[in-house]
């Protein structure tokens, strides 16, 4: 679908009434080949995937509300693939690659902006750890460098590198082709991609159990009445439990708020992403000129999508630390999403004890920028009902067996 010069104009002029639709609703079928159930990017992108690549046309994606309208559009857009561990890396990277040719894909523009990512040392041992991650990463083939005080002031002059500071700045890591995207238009650039290869995208329809027979699964009970399918794949971001629980097993999953916030728009001064976890706070700036501000998760579990005081109160006594330029700007909102954090703060992408019920859960406060290659991996497994190397190792069985893949601290405040 393109939209010429002319007919730009004559839809602004028609106050956008005539506007085609970037995808249909159409109603329900009594059965598909696959559902997806959530339709954030990652189950998006799955149905996309799918249909691309592995030939498969008759799929549903089924969402409660509307495209995007949980974390995909709640999030902070941070995009970095400069993870820790050998699997992460691969996963990651993967994913970033797909990103950087992901407008050219979708012909759709994600807006995505490789500005670069900093991660801030205060103090030695925050300097050990950045070295030690610098060179993992490096050694997986990922872009990674290390900056001294004066490097760091250089690719952000707004940032406070006085060694009179309460946390001196010390170091950083940088990841240049780290960077941001606009969340929504990765949701409806897959959303239209899916539509356009036949997917029904389905709205305003919630899953409220799913139907087994034999162990195996047969479809999905939905507030529009049941809809049959010979595979389903559940990607529910921080309600990956409770579907869990219709299915009849448990995931090792905690639900948690995190919030966000945004300034008032001002002009643009912050050209690069800037994340610190002893501070603990992490600022980029948006076209509209807002400074988006980050939390780590609240320390209890439950599914606000909320904003709260205390975290606005803590993340701008951090911010001014850093940025004392802004100290007399304005908040304007805040917010929260409920994320599905795993005790090893990696994903779960994979088989079910249910056959051919497959979920893609537990990317906790960190799946944004993963949403192109899980839902590739994701589209695979289902597909061809195996793992792709991808996600192999990213089991529900490694809780049993042991093999951890530990990426606490990898999203600075954000594990
Ligand atoms: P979602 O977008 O939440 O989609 C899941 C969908 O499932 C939802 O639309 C929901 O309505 C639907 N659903 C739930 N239950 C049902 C049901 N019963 N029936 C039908 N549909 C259902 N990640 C980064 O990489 N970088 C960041 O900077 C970053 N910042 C974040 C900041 C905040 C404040 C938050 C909350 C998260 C952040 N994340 C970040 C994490 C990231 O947002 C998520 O990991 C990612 O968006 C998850 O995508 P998703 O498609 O799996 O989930
Ligand atoms: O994973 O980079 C990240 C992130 C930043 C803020 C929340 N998550």
């Amino acid at each position: 679908m393109k939209y010429s010069f002319a007919s730009l104009l004559r839809n602004a002029f028609s106050y956008h009434e005539n506007w085609q639709s970037a995808w249909r609703s159409p109603e329900p079928k009594r059965e598909y080949d696959a559902i997806i159930v959530g339709g954030g990017g990652h189950g998006l992108a799955t149905a996309y995937y799918m249909a691309k690549e592995h030939g498969m046309r008759n799929i549903a994606v089924i969402e409660k509300g509307w495209l995007g309208g949980g974390n995909t559009g709640r999030n902070t857009t941070i995009i970095r693939s400069n993870y820790l561990r050998d699997n992460s890396a691969q996963i990651y990277e993967h994913a970033l690659k797909l990103y950087e040719g992901l407008s050219q894909e979708l012909n759709y523009n994600i807006m995505f902006s490789q500005r670069g990512v900093l991660n801030l040392a205060h103090n030695q041992h925050d300097l050990r750890e950045l070295s030690r991650r610098v060179n993992a990463i490096r050694l997986n083939g990922v872009d990674s460098e290390f900056l001294n005080p004066q490097q760091t002031k250089a690719f952000c002059p707004i940032l406070n590198v006085s060694p009179n500071s309460r946390y001196p700045v010390l170091g950083a890591s940088l990841q240049r082709r780290g960077g941001t995207a606009r969340h929504d238009a990765v949701a409806w650039g897959y959303a239209r991609g899916a539509n356009n290869l036949g997917v029904d995208i389905i709205q305003n329809c919630e899953v409220t159990g799913i139907r087994q027979s034999d162990g195996r699964v047969e479809g999905v009970e939905t507030s529009r009445g049941f809809i049959g399918a010979k595979k389903v794949g559940v990607v529910v971001s921080g309600h990956a439990s409770v579907l869990a629980d219709m299915a009849g097993f448990r995931m090792p999953i905690e639900s948690h708020p995190l919030q966000a916030l945004v300034s008032e728009p001002i002009k643009p001064m912050h050209d690069t992403v800037v994340m610190s976890n002893a501070v603990h706070v992490y600022v980029s700036q948006s076209d509209k000129g807002e400074l988006v501000i980050g939390a780590g998760i609240d320390g209890y579990c439950g599914y606000s999508q909320r904003g709260s005081f205390p975290i606005v109160e803590e993340q701008i006594n951090a911010l001014v630390e850093l940025f004392p330029i802004v100290s007399r700007l304005r908040m304007m909102r805040q917010w929260g999403g409920t994320v599905d954090v795993c005790p090893d703060a990696s994903p779960i992408i994979g088989k079910t004890p249910v056959k051919h019920l497959y979920f893609n859960c537990g990317w906790g406060t960190g799946g944004f920028k993963a949403t192109p290659g899980s839902g590739w991996a994701f589209a695979h497994t289902i597909a061809q009902d195996e793992p792709h190397e991808l996600n192999a190792p990213y089991t529900l069985e490694r809780f049993n067996s042991g093999y951890l893949i530990d990426e606490h601290g990898a999203a600075a405040v954000a594990h």
